[in-house]
C-alpha cells in the first residue's frame, strides 16, 4: 500500500534496524522500545489487522515469529517475552499494517507497567 509507512519499511523507502527478512515477512526493532530488543514482526503483504488477515499470511508470519524470538533472545538474554497485537484504533493499534509486538521483559521491575493483556501493573518499589 502506498500510503502505508510499514510497507515502506519492508521496501527500505524508510530507515529500520532489520532484525529478520523472509519472502513473506519481515521484522525490525520498535523505534519507541518498550523494553530493549522490542522488536515488531509484519507480514509482507499488507494487511490492515487480525481481521483482515488471510489464514496464508498468518501460518507464514506466525512461522516466523518463533525463529525472531529466539534471535532476540539470543542477543539479549531476557527472561521472558510479551507477544502482544493491537487490532483497531480503540485497541490501541496506532499502524494500520499488522503487526506482532514482541517485548523482551528482563525481570519484573524492567521498567515496563503494562502486562500482557494490557492492563496495568503496580509493581512494590525497592
Ligand atoms: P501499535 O500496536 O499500533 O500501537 O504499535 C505501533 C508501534 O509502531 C509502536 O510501538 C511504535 O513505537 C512503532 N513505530 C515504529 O516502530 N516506527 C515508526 O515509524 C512508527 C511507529 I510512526
Amino acid at each position: 500500500m502506498s500510503d502505508c509507512l510499514f510497507c515502506k519499511i519492508i521496501a527500505g523507502e524508510i530507515p529500520s534496524i532489520k532484525v529478520y527478512e523472509d519472502e513473506h515477512t519481515f521484522a525490525f526493532m520498535d523505534i519507541a522500545p518498550l523494553t530493549k530488543g522490542h522488536t515488531l514482526l509484519i507480514p509482507k503483504t499488507h494487511c490492515k489487522d487480525l481481521f483482515e488477515m488471510s489464514e496464508d499470511v498468518a501460518r507464514n508470519l506466525y512461522a516466523a515469529a518463533p525463529k525472531v524470538a529466539n534471535a532476540i533472545k539470543a542477543a539479549f538474554n531476557p527472561a521472558g517475552m510479551n507477544t502482544i497485537n493491537n487490532n483497531g484504533a480503540e485497541a490501541g493499534q496506532t499502524v494500520f499494517h499488522y503487526h506482532l509486538h514482541l517485548v523482551p521483559r528482563y525481570d519484573e521491575k524492567d521498567g515496563l507497567v503494562v502486562n500482557w493483556n494490557g492492563r496495568s501493573q503496580e509493581f512494590p518499589p525497592d
